[in-house]
């Protein structure tokens, strides 16, 4: 009950956006359909572990991960689901500037996270809040950061969903997309220098493939063979940019091969095909060196709220990954196994909604960042130019300001 009145809220935020810019986009479909490909995997070399229904009927062993950590698994899920249905309502009504959405993708940064252990560092993208809370960062600490507040790890200067903690092993996504790939092979190839055990995983999406930095950083794995995981989330469109034409390869798996980098094609709406993907690569990792993952997954919601996919894609198109939900298949699995019920599904979605509500009231409450804080942090030691502006600011600004 709980769950389909925050669902319905969001399709009637989400309605309002759409019937409002359906009239500008008229006629403009003309990107080729990322078509799901799930139901017929094995045909596009995309291993799963189960089917639709929840059933194990794929190619790969079902990683017989424990009842406790299946659940885990999946309340992490859901918690992700319901912050990004908060994320959007709160952009919505203007109490957060932006949000970039995740729903759909909530199997795989969750899925791989608990496959590496805690001391190990993630690279993050910016879909992923899943990873943080895994680590134990405060569902606070991350609404204090989508409200852009002064007590949080990045002191509110960064964009929502921009985010990561140095205490927690998780480094932040840059902007530019892909920029970070060579800095986490580096970081990967620095520990295996000093004999050191940790390993590396880097998220990014398969827009940042065309980027040179991660045919940089392929190109220096398959050589120095860190222990770094590369999960590139094929979610089927870069923005308004298809798969079809982000690249002619066949896959973005297969692009580690030019590079001699083990490879391997998952479906990215099966956390268990995720889980067993990455964990096997991170074993390998100190003998073989690199993997790379591509998870075939889908962007259900809106590129950012900034975006209006009406413009270049169908909901016909959309609805064919909405009987792949991770979530849906993730539930079916667990209930086959006896471990879950509608009356825990309810209690779960009451208690995130719970949690939600309190972390947003508790971080919607902390203080903005003073205008001046700007200045800080930029260099160690802050230069005369940088002194002399922080000056002439705090002399024009109001008391109170
Ligand atoms: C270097 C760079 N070019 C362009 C952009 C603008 N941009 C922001 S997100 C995005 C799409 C990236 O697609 P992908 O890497 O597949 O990730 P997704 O957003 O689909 O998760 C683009 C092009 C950017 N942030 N950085």
């Amino acid at each position: 009950m709980i769950r389909n009145l925050a669902a319905s809220r969001l399709k009637m935020v989400q309605h309002v956006t759409t019937r409002k810019k359906k009239t500008v986009g008229k006629g403009k479909l003309n990107a080729p359909a990322f078509i799901c490909p799930l139901a017929q995997a094995k045909d596009h070399g995309i291993r799963q572990v189960m089917d639709a229904e929840g059933n194990l009927t794929g190619d790969l062993a079902d990683p017989d991960l424990a009842d406790g950590q299946l659940i885990r698994l999946y309340e992490m899920m859901v918690l992700v689901r319901a912050i990004d249905d908060r994320g959007w309502i709160l952009q919505r009504s203007g109490r957060v500037e932006f949000w970039i959405p995740h729903r759909g993708l909530e199997a795989v940064h969750t899925a791989a996270t608990i496959a590496f252990n805690d001391d190990d560092w993630i690279f993050l993208g910016y879909r992923h809040p899943g990873t943080l809370l895994l680590r134990g960062v405060p569902l606070v600490q991350l609404f204090a950061q989508f409200f852009g507040r002064a007590d949080e790890p990045f002191k509110g200067r960064r964009l929502p969903t921009l985010m990561g903690d140095r205490r927690a092993n998780v480094v932040p996504m840059t902007t530019q997309v892909g920029s970070y790939i060579p800095h986490a092979c580096g970081a990967a190839w620095a520990a295996k220098i000093k004999g050191d055990d940790t390993r590396f995983l880097a998220f990014f999406g398969e827009g940042s493939s065309s980027r040179g930095e991660f045919h940089s950083a392929l190109n220096f794995a398959g050589v120095h063979k860190p222990p770094v995981v590369f999960l590139c989330e094929n979610n089927g469109w870069a923005v308004t940019t298809p798969t079809s034409l982000q690249t002619a390869s066949t896959t973005f798996a297969e692009k580690g091969d030019a590079y001699g980098v083990r490879n391997i094609r998952v479906d990215g709406n099966d956390p268990l095909a995720v889980f067993a993907a990455t964990r096997e690569a991170r074993d390998l990792a100190p003998e073989k060196g690199a993997t790379l993952i591509e998870a075939v997954t889908y962007r259900m919601g809106y590129h950012t709220t900034s975006d209006n996919p009406d413009l270049y894609r169908t909901p016909e198109e959309v609805a064919v990954w909405e009987a792949w939900d991770p979530l849906i298949r993730m539930r079916k699995y667990l209930e086959n196994k006896d471990l879950w019920n509608e009356q825990h599904e309810e209690e779960l979605w009451a208690r995130c909604l719970a949690e939600i509500d309190v972390a947003v009231h508790a971080a919607e409450a902390m203080p903005l960042p003073g205008p001046a804080s700007m200045f800080d942090d930029t260099f160690e030691e802050p230069t005369w130019m940088l002194e002399e502006q922080r000056e002439q600011l705090l002399a024009e600004l109001e008391p109170g300001e």
